[in-house]
């Protein structure tokens, strides 16, 4: 079972239902400037990790705003670590939160961070594919290494990115995530069925990973090409993780995987349209 300090199943919902304050509001929704060093950073690496991210109020609004809505959805699952299945032991999985919880939309919805996955793809706009929350539970197991592409009924792996906020403190022992640098440009490579089946895959043997601890506030933005995973949270506390995954206006469907493409963003599409769902609206 989950706990996170002052918060119970009741005030969870308050805190969810409770209008986002102005001031939290503004901060989602201003501008993050990139330098050209970090943009062709992103470009030549397929991935960066970026500080303060978020600050202040508005960190500690979205962490237990977030925690809340994580706390709502696992409320019911009374099952120890290692009665879960392997994948669960992973992280906490909690997606299309936004969808569900207004507190969570506010946050997922801000400009600030889709104005930085815009400008990492150098693409005219960016729109929401979803956003999860991935909390790895004290002693949760690796992440094993995988390529998100890989899951997703997108044509351009290039026109979709990561960002992986941290809302509490991710050391290397707490489960940080690590990317394999130039990774994505190797293009689509590799299926690793991290649901039940993991292996290492093949195409990154003889690349270093980067582990990227980070701290409250900052993140990682990473493209659907590379490949990353997470390692074992060796520590008592839980890693707390959010993110929001965002396409590049002009991505298209493609309905060639059958593991893929009944994808929730998706529904209604025909193979080679645009990618442009109720679900998938334009953010910025
Ligand atoms: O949070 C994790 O452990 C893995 C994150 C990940 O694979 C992703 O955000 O694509």
């Amino acid at each position: 079972m989950i706990a996170f300090d002052g918060i119970t199943n009741d005030t969870a919902l308050k805190i969810l239902n409770a209008p986002t304050p102005e001031k939290v509001l503004e901060n989602y929704n201003s501008p993050y400037q990139l330098s050209k060093e970090q943009i062709n950073s992103y470009k030549e690496n397929g991935f960066i990790s970026l500080k303060n991210v978020l600050t202040g109020e508005a960190l500690t609004h979205a962490q237990r705003v977030i925690e809340a809505a994580v706390l709502i959805r696992k409320e019911k699952d009374k099952r120890t670590l290692s009665e879960k299945s392997q994948y669960e032991q992973s992280f906490l999985q909690c997606g299309y939160l936004c969808w569900d919880f207004l507190a969570v939309k506010d946050f997922v919805f801000g400009k600030r961070f889709a104005g930085i996955a815009r400008d990492l793809m150098q693409a005219s706009g960016a729109r929401l594919w979803h956003d999860q929350a991935l909390f790895k539970e004290p002693h949760g197991r690796v992440t094993d290494a995988h390529q998100d592409i890989s899951y997703w009924p997108i044509n351009e792996g290039g026109f979709t990115i990561t960002m992986w906020l941290a809302l509490n403190d991710v050391p290397k022992e707490k489960g940080c995530l690590y990317f394999y640098p130039g990774s994505h440009k190797l293009g689509n490579k590799e299926y690793v069925d991290i649901f039940k089946n993991p292996h290492q895959p093949e195409v990154v043997k003889g690349i270093e990973k980067t582990f990227t601890p980070i701290n409250a506030g900052d993140a990682t933005f990473h493209s659907g090409l590379t490949f990353h995973g997470a390692g074992q949270n060796v520590s008592d506390e839980m890693r707390e993780g959010m993110t929001v995954i965002y396409l590049a206006d002009g991505a298209t469907f493609d309905s060639s995987d059958e593991r893929n493409a009944t994808h929730k963003s998706c529904v209604g599409l025909k193979d080679g349209d645009k990618i442009d769902t109720q679900y998938t609206p334009r953010l910025i």
